[in-house]
């Protein structure tokens, strides 16, 4: 049983993120999703539209993820990797080399990003519909 990890906010689900999650899970037999939590991501400097609660519900209706866990942390990940039995962990390659500390304990993989699609787009894009319809 292979088992893998990857950390992000997923916030406003969208093909980038299903085909990343798609992928990791190709890598073994069963993914974790370490999920941000808006706490943590307060201080990522990111905001997200929904919660974390609404965010794991969203996840977990996917069938590549396996178990979502809260991500508060920079530091969680080697704890993250050791208490899941985690034998890769991967990140799409926007992170490329910055999680290679992580490579005694296992497997290290960035993947390409899906191009042209991303939570922020989404949600100018929304906004400026909103703005246009009134
Ligand atoms: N992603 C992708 N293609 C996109 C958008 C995102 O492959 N068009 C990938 C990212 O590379 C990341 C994952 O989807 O691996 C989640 O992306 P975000 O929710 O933006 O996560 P991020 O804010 O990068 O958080 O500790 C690591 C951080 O929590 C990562």
């Amino acid at each position: 049983m292979r088992r893998v990890i990857t950390y992000g906010t997923f916030d406003t689900l969208h093909f980038g993120h299903i085909r990343l999650l798609r992928r990791a899970r190709a890598l073994g037999d069963y993914l974790v999703v370490a999920l941000s939590t808006d706490e943590f991501n307060a201080l990522k400097g990111k905001t997200s539209k929904f919660s974390w609660e609404e965010r794991k519900r969203d996840l977990e209706a996917i069938r590549y993820v396996d178990l979502v866990i809260p991500e508060n942390t920079w530091e969680q990940k080697r704890e993250d990797v050791v208490a899941h039995d985690i034998d890769i962990f991967t990140m799409g390659d926007d992170w490329v080399g910055k999680f290679d500390f992580l490579s005694d304990l296992c497997k290290v993989m960035y993947m390409p990003r899906t191009p042209e699609i991303s939570s922020t787009m989404i949600r100018n894009k929304m906004q400026d519909l909103s703005t246009a319809a009134e």
